[in-house]
């Protein structure tokens, strides 16, 4: 069974769709098998994102995720990275598909509610 890196944003938690959000990934077939709120540090966060350093967006990124809480999960299934990536479509909302949770309940790229690791290793 494969496993990915998946948390709920700031702004998931302020809008109350934890419990949205944790249903899709449950009714895709995916298995929640761990779960923790937490506070991002800012070093954290530059870390996670160190890949965006030096961009225009990452100040208000880093900015954001350190904000207020955090949900941070794993989840096991048959493909898990691709099916968690599929579920949440594209980074931007604004060009996510309906029926993904971005393209159902989103409209803002930098307040677009998950983040789903893109590869094993990066899990
Ligand atoms: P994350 O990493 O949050 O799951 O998002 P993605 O994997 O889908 O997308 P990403 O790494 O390219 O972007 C990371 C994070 O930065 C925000 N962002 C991105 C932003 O605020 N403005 C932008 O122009 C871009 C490209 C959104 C997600």
């Amino acid at each position: 069974m494969d496993r990915t890196l998946v948390f709920l944003k700031p702004d998931a938690l302020q809008r109350g769709l934890v419990g949205e959000i944790i249903s899709r990934l449950e009714g895709r077939g995916l298995k929640l098998v761990g779960m923790k709120l937490m506070r991002v540090s800012e070093e954290l966060a530059g870390r996670h994102y160190a890949a965006h350093a030096g961009k225009g967006f990452f100040p208000g990124l880093v900015a954001f995720v350190t904000s207020s809480p955090i949900v941070a999960m794993v989840w096991e299934g048959e493909g898990a990275v691709e099916a968690v990536r599929c579920t949440m479509g594209r980074t931007n909302p604004v060009e996510a598909h309906p029926g993904t949770i971005r393209g159902d309940l989103g409209i803002d790229v930098g307040r677009n509610l998950i983040h789903g690791s893109d590869s094993a290793e990066a899990a």
